[in-house]
């Protein structure tokens, strides 16, 4: 990929994608869209038009262009569906756009995207696993093993294939899934980087597959292909009720792999998983996601993964058993769309103590999901050194597990016969702060690392501000998003759930997104929402669904389908979201519809959890009827960017007539929301369920509660991300400041009083009166509560989008000092980087703002003197790309074209 966001004499394309991914390998979309953002460095600069054109990439096609857009005139572009000749599979291709500006300069940027299998008949591999009768055979237990608690798992399984090929091949591309998790090697080096592989499905209707390059790790002659297959969400403990094999999806993991090789001369070979492969039972003695791992190095088999093993290993290899065939079903396998999870970062030990038993207590100063990789020195055959992570400590400083409930989060290493050795787990993760280490008699900080895993979705936003503690805040956020974006976005990476529960998902959703570029994730996880939905319409309260966990949609849980998709869009401004939804948002609300003729939703309301974890509960149905006029509104809309105007008819009037019903039922003459909570008035005026004539009467009322709460904050987790948007959208972002800025409890910044490095579940996780909430339910490390962050970008910083604008086309940049003395946010658009940064210093209040091209932006500049606004050094209404739209009270607001602008102006 060519091409970078900095400003260029003329437009430059950068950050080209391919379906949201950058350069993504194995795509199997027959007109995946490719887009890009422009950068320029010249005020009002704007694209007129573009072109596309795609060429294969290598093989005996090198250079054939299978299409060319031609000259598109379209100024609102920021991608193109591919629309070429069929795309063939396992292909690479190489595209560029060049982009022409309104005055004819032309910029263009080239990337690639290469097709994975393609149709399921593609395949020819077989599913095989471990003859799992012959244990006794060829794996005795050694003395001392089994003592070890196993939680009734099962050893990890060893797989290999060795061969031989003439000559390196040009080209090798592995195609590789597992029902459980894998890990590739070929030649001894591992396959890619991504972890926790494939990935969790519903693998009852879909597994996903990974493509990898591994053209460097081949050569002539002998080879191997080699893999270990763990349970994962697959066959392990999945969820919260401790139910494995078999309660979920299978009970043993299997493998299916496909190694193609591509020669100089055009011939290819393909190396397939099938009854050729040998197996046996690993070292890793047991792994799973919420109880942990075990490595038992006495079972280690050296280079068992390389053609030339050494004698004693060649020796047990003799005693590996033929793969069994499980299947040959290729029907489920989809070629994965979202980045995987990848080990992203490492975090040092900031600390190693111990704790009053005098076992070592490492700190990595950030609640994280992940794990420790270990060298452990002094070690002698059979000592175990064993890994307990935790969130937090108990009041004596000792690590505090209770609230993990059943997850044991243990990891165990067993020595050989070395007396160091390194131990870093595969197929688990864990949420914590804390890892307790027991079994080495020392340990340096030097020799524990903190491994960071999520889904690698690309970083997009950033913030900053004059207060510290709100910066800390905004960076608990982000910890929280990259805790739980573990393949889904799950509530928690800790104890026995980690699931991904819709409302969590939904309502945090606006500040994910301005965190990181989430498009392809969640492109990913809707499949898993829609393939849940039952086929008479409800959607279900957590996706992948799982068993166990009551299926139907809670109001706010359910409405996720609906608010999802619609949310994508206006972020990313790919209909295609809308395309592929709109028949289950449809769906949905016809659901609730039918269940609910007189259009109150009381029946049919799955476990509902209203407005969960509220410390002001709001009633039932109140919530409930708010949610469905939201649904069937957006579904309208969603109809309507589709041009299918009669589907939008239908369900825009059904959300005026719910509206209808909820003020017939729930709203007094005075503007009175039943319940009288501030999440009653916050759904009533975030989903414009009010007579205009009501509205101000309501907001008023919710700025008396917040101020009589403290001003504090008695919303739970449907209400909480909308308290200080609609605040600041009623006249009081004062309130939505005292609130962000309150220290006590409950308030976003309490919990930094107890070294909180995370958001929490709970306000009132940790409370000096209390201590610990109840360990059944009370998590450190949820996002829920954080749906904050989007007031930080969008009101605090001011960068935000107009109302109705799509894929950042008409930006809102509006910001709310309050008291800060400064805030600043970018965030990486498909269109480019916005940017703002304002200061107050001296009287004087300074704005910085970048739109990108194509876009453009109505900025309000806060000041008691709206005439004496300055751009650039000259009064603002002679300032080249900026029109004035009218002075406010207090403000001055004013419309710009794409570049960067300097306002100065008087203070408040
Ligand atoms: C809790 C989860 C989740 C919430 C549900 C209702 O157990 O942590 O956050 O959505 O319950």
């Amino acid at each position: 990929m060519t091409g970078t966001g900095s400003p260029s004499a003329t437009l430059a394309p950068y950050g080209l994608r391919c379906d949201h991914r950058a350069e993504p390998l194995g795509l199997d979309a027959a007109a995946p869209l490719l887009s890009w953002r422009l950068a320029s460095g010249r005020r009002g600069d704007a694209p007129a038009a573009y072109r596309v054109r795609v060429r294969v990439a290598g093989g005996a096609a090198d250079g054939t262009e299978v299409w060319d857009s031609g000259q598109v005139a379209d100024p609102a572009a920021v991608g193109a569906l591919y629309a070429g000749e069929p795309l063939r599979p396992r292909t690479r291709y190489r595209w560029t756009v060049t982009v022409t500006a309104e005055d004819g300069a032309a910029g263009e940027a080239e990337s690639w995207f290469e097709t994975g299998m393609g149709a399921p008949t593609g395949w020819t591999a077989s599913w095989i696993t471990h003859d799992r009768t012959a244990l006794d055979v060829v794996d005795a237990p050694e003395e001392g093993v089994l003592a070890i608690p196993d939680h009734g798992l099962e050893p990890a399984i060893r797989l290999r294939r060795a061969f031989e090929t003439a000559a390196a091949p040009v080209r090798a591309r592995l195609y590789v899934t597992a029902k459980g998790l894998y890990e590739v090697r070929v030649n001894g080096v591992r396959a890619g980087d991504a972890e926790l592989a494939p990935g969790w499905t519903d693998y009852r209707d879909r597994i996903e597959y990974q493509t990898y390059d591994v053209t460097a790790l081949l050569r002539a002659g002998g080879n191997v292909l080699a893999a270990t297959i763990a349970d994962g969400w697959w066959s392990g403990f999945t969820g919260f009720d401790a139910r494995r094999s078999g309660a979920h999806y299978g009970t043993f993991p299997e493998l299916l792999a496909e190694l193609h090789l591509t020669h100089a001369d055009g011939a290819t070979e393909v190396i397939a998983t099938g009854a050729d492969w040998l197996t046996a039972r690993g070292p890793v003695r047991y792994a799973d996601l919420l109880m942990g791992e075990c490595h038992d190095l006495r079972r280690e088999t050296p280079g068992w993964d390389r053609p030339d093993p050494p004698a004693a290993t060649a020796e047990a290899l003799a005693g590996w058993l033929p793969a069994q065939v499980t299947g040959d079903g290729h029907d489920l396998l989809i070629a994965s769309v979202a980045q995987p999870v990848r080990a992203v970062r490492e975090l040092p030990a900031v600390s190693v103590t111990r704790d009053p038993d005098g076992r070592h207590l490492v700190d990595f100063g950030q609640n994280f999901a992940g794990r420790v990789r270990l060298t452990a020195r002094g070690l002698a055959r059979g000592d175990r050194v064993v890994i307990r992570h935790a969130e937090t400590l108990d009041d004596d400083g000792r690590i505090y597990t209770a609230n993990l409930r059943t997850a044991a989060a243990t990891d165990v290493l067993v020595a050989g016969d070395a007396a160091e050795a390194v131990f870093e787990p595969g197929f688990t993760y864990h949420g914590f702060r804390y890892a307790e280490v027991s079994g080495l008699e020392s340990l340096d900080a030097a020799d524990v690392t903190g491994v960071v895993l999520h889904s690698d979705t690309p970083w997009a936003g950033a913030f900053a501000c004059s207060d510290p503690a709100v910066e800390r805040l905004h960076r608990n956020i982000e910890w929280g998003q990259r805790s739980n974006f573990v393949s889904v976005p799950t509530d928690c990476p800790q104890r026995d759930e980690r699931l991904g529960w819709l409302a969590d998902a939904q309502v945090f959703l606006p500040t994910a997104c301005l965190n990181a570029d989430v498009a392809a994730f969640f492109d990913g996880w809707l499949r898993e929402v829609r393939g849940a939905q039952s086929a008479d319409g409800c959607f279900t309260n957590v996706a992948p669904r799982l068993a166990g966990v009551a299926d139907e949609g809670a109001p706010g849980w359910g409405d996720a389908g609906v608010l999802v998709p619609w949310h994508l869009y206006t972020v990313y401004g790919d209909e295609r979201v809308l395309e592929r939804n709109l028949d289950a948002m449809c769906a949905w609300v016809d659901f609730v519809h039918r269940h609910n003729p007189d259009l109150v939703w009381s029946r049919r309301v799955g476990p509902h959890y209203a407005d969960w974890l509220a410390l002001a509960p709001t009633p039932r149905d109140v919530v409930a009827t708010a949610y469905f006029a939201r649904s069937a509104e957006l579904t309208a809309r969603a109809a309507e960017v589709l041009g299918r105007g009669e589907t939008a008819r239908r369900y825009g009037s059904l959300a005026e007539h719910v509206r209808k019903a909820f003020g017939e039922r729930f709203v007094t003459a005075d503007g009175r929301v039943e319940g009288d909570t501030q999440t009653a008035y916050l759904l009533a005026l975030a989903f414009d369920l009010l007579p205009a004539a009501l509205v101000p009467r309501a907001a008023a009322r919710l700025a008396e509660l917040v101020e009589a709460a403290g001003p504090g904050v008695t919303t739970g987790f449907l209400g909480v991300g909308l308290i200080a948007p609609v605040l600041d959208a009623h006249g009081r972002a004062d309130l939505a400041h005292a609130l962000l800025r309150r220290t006590e409890a409950p308030s976003w910044l309490s919990p930094l009083r107890h070294g909180a490095t995370t958001v929490w579940e709970r306000w009132d996780g940790y409370t000096d009166e209390r201590g610990f909430q109840a360990a059944a339910m009370n998590s450190f490390n949820h996002y829920a509560l954080g749906s904050v962050g989007e007031w930080l970008y969008q009101g605090v910083a001011g960068l935000g989008q107009a109302p109705d604008s799509a894929g950042y086309r008409e930006l809102l940049i509006r910001p709310r000092p309050g008291g800060l003395t400064a805030a600043s946010a970018s965030y990486e658009s498909v269109r480019g980087t916005v940017r703002t940064a304002w200061t107050r210093e001296d009287g004087a209040f300074r704005l910085q703002v970048t739109v990108p091209p194509g876009a453009s932006a109505t900025v309000v500049v806060p000041t008691p003197d709206p005439g004496g606004v300055r751009e650039g050094g000259v009064p603002a209404a002679e300032a080249p790309g900026v029109r004035i739209i009218a002075a406010e009270p207090g403000a001055l607001r004013c419309h710009v074209t794409s570049g960067e602008y300097r306002f100065t102006a008087e203070a408040h």
